[in-house]
């Protein structure tokens, strides 16, 4: 833990929204009255009708409900296009950047809402209706967000899938919600390498229960033929172009489904988790303007994929609910050097800049040289997201990328949870490296131990919620009793976050990590069961078992104990096609790092997997077992130490 204090700028905080008077009168207002907080917070919408209620929830499980704005009407896409059209409609919205250096789009507003009534229209004209599924499997280019705006012009919920995603991955989460259409492109190309995504679609349509897809769009990326099933595939351009400019956007109530994100819990299959419409975006749109102190003349630069929740709210929702203007970014940080992102950032003037710890650190191991060459004179503001950031890559982030002028914001926050709830307000809160710092308005933090007891002043335990915030997540699609027994059954009466926390003597937190079986591996959220079960998929696997181990670049890699069935022999050409399997069957994203073989897993008597000592194993922090009198056989345990411990 690093002591050391960075205070608020004196000249950046003389220019901030807020500054740290305005933080502790506000924070103690929204939580003292959230309805009239979050009502005046609320009209900064454009509502088709006005809301008059605003904040009906209780975590109670007997008692459930979780509604926002929940007598108001509006569509989100008029509320990210239309209504800047007067003021804005020559802004640029969205830069575009390339994964080639040389190729960059600037997309007006007004470029951007025809764009997408075009696609909206063209949705309508395939059948698309209001709360209808529609899935969305694309690079990072403007076509992305355009195929997301336009669902939310007329209602239909979008599901985005990571490009990265496998078919198989692709195909479970198609079904899972039953999209009737899915938008994807020929080919994607990030860091010089092309991804085969219609031939993923292709795949993914002829697994189990995809037939609910009636159409395809493919938009033309690369060029590449690819081949299209007459009945079923269209391509993008040819029938988005020809449509009419206008699209009257759909009246859709506050709570109407906006979109589905899945995400990996500790369990089975990956969750749906779905966002509604006006909770989310005041939400989206309130954090985007003040965590990141937005200006009308910044350029703000989130790198995250669209495919993740951090691309949904911060390159599309937010800043475009803001009238900012967004950078997409299609490549890599490396490619096709590591000054990729500064180049960037002097050519387009990104004042805001927002990415993972995963990143910094990669870069930061290639040394200041690659970050010096460009001058980042434009930048004011730094941020980061998806894992815990460790001191050394915060100090070098605000040192070297910064040049120790740009506050830098760590913020904490949750596909369910829509939007940031931990994180400096930059002109408000001083900064300590590795610690998210203090609650954002209406967000109430507490720490309780495995027995749900509320800890109090500085303390370490569970983070938990103890009341709603308007972008919470209202369900998981299909199942709403797994949403319960998810977050709110653990403790019950609060929502449990899966994350683990300390809180100092300044009642600042710094978040520890994930205690339960999901891993964080690159700020890419993975379940150790999803891992499992693709491995045990494999023919000569009879049991495994994933745990995380620390990783310098990864922040957390994937090492798994795999037990094979007797007739299959340990190889290193097995253990290569194993981390080919688990990249075909999930994602490359979720390649083992390391895998033991294990002649045996050690177990409680009542056979469930330790992880707990697995997790020490593989860290190689063999003296810390801690209590191993509950295993069934603990020579299993010195045979896992002995092989470990021979490892290169
Ligand atoms: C936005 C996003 C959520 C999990 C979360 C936590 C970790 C995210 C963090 C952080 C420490 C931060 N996490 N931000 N840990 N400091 N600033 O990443 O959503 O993909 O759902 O992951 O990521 O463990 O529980 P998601």
């Amino acid at each position: 833990m690093s002591q050391k204090i960075y205070k608020v700028p004196e000249d950046f905080a003389a220019l901030a929204h807020l500054r740290q008077a305005d933080y502790q009168r506000l924070y103690q207002e929204s939580v003292r009255d959230p309805n009239s907080f979050w009502a005046r917070i609320g009209r900064r919408l454009d509502w088709i009708q006005p809301f008059a209620k605003v904040k009906d929830t209780s975590f109670d499980e007997h008692d459930f409900r979780i509604r926002w704005y929940y007598d108001g009407k509006l569509n989100v896409a008029a509320n990210c296009l239309d209504r800047h059209l007067t003021k804005r409609g020559d802004k640029t919205a969205i830069i575009w950047e390339g994964d080639d250096p040389k190729l960059s789009e600037h997309i007006t507003y007004r470029q951007l809402y025809e764009r997408v009534c075009q696609c909206a229209n063209a949705l309508k004209s395939l059948g698309v209706k209001k709360g209808d599924r529609v899935t969305i499997y694309m690079p990072m280019i403007p076509e992305a967000a355009v195929a997301m705006l336009a669902c939310a012009r007329i209602g239909a919920i979008h599901s985005v899938v990571f490009g990265g995603f496998s078919a198989d991955s692709l195909a479970g989460r198609i079904a899972d919600c039953g999209s009737s259409v899915v938008i994807t492109a020929d080919e994607g190309i990030r860091g010089g390498k092309r991804i085969p995504l219609k031939t993923n679609v292709d795949l993914a349509l002829t697994m189990p229960n995809t037939d609910c897809v009636k159409h395809v769009l493919v938009a033309r990326r690369t060029g590449i033929r690819v081949p299209m099933y007459a009945a079923r595939d269209r391509w993008f351009d040819d029938v988005v172009n020809s449509q009419p400019k206008e699209c009257a956007p759909e009246v859709m109530d506050a709570e109407d489904p906006l979109f589905i994100l899945y995400t990996s819990g500790s369990t089975g299959k990956p969750k749906g988790v779905l966002h509604t419409s006006g909770g989310y975006l005041v939400y989206a749109a309130m954090t985007h303007e003040l965590v990141f102190d937005l200006r009308e003349d910044d350029i703000f630069w989130c790198t995250a994929d669209v495919g993740w929740v951090t691309g949904h709210s911060y390159v599309v929702y937010g800043p475009l609910a803001n009238g900012a203007t967004t950078v997409m970014f299609e490549g890599v940080p490396n490619y096709p050097d590591c000054g990729r992102f500064w180049q960037a950032v002097d050519k387009h003037k990104v004042t805001l800049f927002y990415t993972a710890p995963t990143a910094i650190r990669a870069l930061m191991r290639e040394g200041e040289e690659p970050v010096k060459e460009w001058s980042r004179s434009s930048l004011r503001l730094l941020g980061t997201v998806g894992e815990p950031i460790n001191p050394e890559a915060w100090e070098w982030y605000h040192r070297v990328v910064g040049d120790g002028r740009c506050p830098v914001v760590d913020t904490w926050w949750q596909t369910e949870t829509g939007g940031i709830l931990i994180s400096p307000l930059p002109g408000a809160i001083d900064q300590k490296p590795g610690s998210a710092t203090l609650p954002f308005f209406g967000v109430k933090p507490a720490i309780v131990d495995n027995e749900g007891n509320t800890l109090e002043g500085a303390c370490e335990g569970n983070l938990i919620l103890t009341d709603s915030w308007p972008g919470q997540m209202r369900t998981v699609f299909g199942d709403h009793q797994r949403f319960i027994d998810t977050y709110f059954k653990t403790f019950p009466g609060r929502y449990f976050t899966g994350d683990g926390a300390r809180r100092d003597e300044d009642g600042y937190y710094w978040i520890t990590g994930r205690v339960d079986d999901v891993l964080n591996v690159a700020g890419h959220r993975l379940g150790t069961a999803e891992i499992e079960s693709a491995m045990v998929a494999h023919p000569s696997v009879a049991e495994a078992a994933a745990v995380g181990y620390p990783h310098d670049i990864k922040g957390q890699g994937i090492y798994v104990y795999v037990t094979l069935i007797a007739d299959a022999q340990p190889s290193e050409a097995l253990r290569t096609e194993l981390r080919d399997w688990v990249r075909k069957e999930i994602s490359p994203i979720a390649t083992p790092d390391l895998i033991q073989w294990a002649p045996g897993l050690p177990k409680t008597r009542s056979g469930k997997i330790m992880r707990r000592i697995l997790r020490k194993i593989a860290a190689n922090e063999h003296d810390q077992l801690g209590d191993i009198s509950t295993l069934a056989d603990p020579s299993v345990v010195e045979n896992l130490v002995r092989e470990r411990m021979n490892r290169p």
